[in-house]
């Protein structure tokens, strides 16, 4: 099966899949989208416009979660989420956290970099502040031992690492340095040990630096 991914480096959403794939030792193309995401010609490969996409010998899928659970289906092992029902459930809440509560928290300081945001401290610190309340309630959800739910890790615990990674770089490029709670510290650095998350820190992380200097 010929498996390509369209992601850019810098998006947290694309780390996701791309981790997907690495843990499951999966060969793929990754290439970025033509034109952009949202151009024509990437619509016309994934119709959402959003990275990552995903093509299966041509078929398309969007959304990072669709496509973590389809890469999982096709190839259980070694396993993405848990096998009991209970525990996927709480996988995938750990998932919507991610993406509806922290990325979005974080992802909201892009516009403030672009900004001249020396001149709207009070922005600076409710945008940081945003993403600090996330991770406080993050540790109201998550029991690591060393990993949410069982020793073996999940595609949620795979996913942090690079968000909050994005998080302390926006942040501390607006000279509001974050500190994640220490339990969830430990947490992301138990997953980042994980080689497919860490070579996704690595290419996410490269990514943002450029993308931060543009606009000192
Ligand atoms: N819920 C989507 C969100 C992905 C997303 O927001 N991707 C951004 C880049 S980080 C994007 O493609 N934005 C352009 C667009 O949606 O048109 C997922 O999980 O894949």
């Amino acid at each position: 099966m010929e498996i390509v991914l369209y992601g850019i480096p810098v998006s947290v959403f694309v780390a996701k899949a791309r981790i997907a794939l690495d843990f499951k030792g999966l060969e793929y193309d990754e290439v970025e989208p033509p034109g952009g995401y949202g151009s024509a010609a990437y619509r016309a490969i994934v119709p959402a416009g959003s990275v990552p996409g995903l093509t299966l010998d041509g078929a398309s899928f969007h959304g990072s979660n669709a496509i973590v659970e389809l890469i999982e289906e096709l190839h259980p092992d070694p396993p993405l989420l848990p096998a009991a029902p209970h525990a996927r459930a709480l996988t995938r809440a750990l998932l919507d956290f991610h993406d509806n509560r922290l990325e979005a928290a974080a992802r909201a300081l892009f516009p403030l970099v672009k900004r001249e945001w020396r001149e709207e401290p009070d922005a600076v610190i409710a945008g940081v502040a945003a993403i600090e309340s996330a991770l406080a309630r993050l540790e109201d959800l998550v029991r690591p031992r060393p990993f949410h739910l069982e020793e073996t890790p999940t595609i949620a615990d795979m996913a942090y690492p690079a968000s909050i990674q994005m998080a302390e770089m926006l942040a501390a490029e607006l000279e509001r340095p974050l500190s994640p709670p220490p339990m969830i510290d430990e947490w992301r650095r138990a997953a980042a040990e994980i080689p497919a998350v860490a070579r996704s820190l690595g290419i996410a992380g490269e990514a943002m630096e450029l993308w931060l200097a543009q606009f000192r």
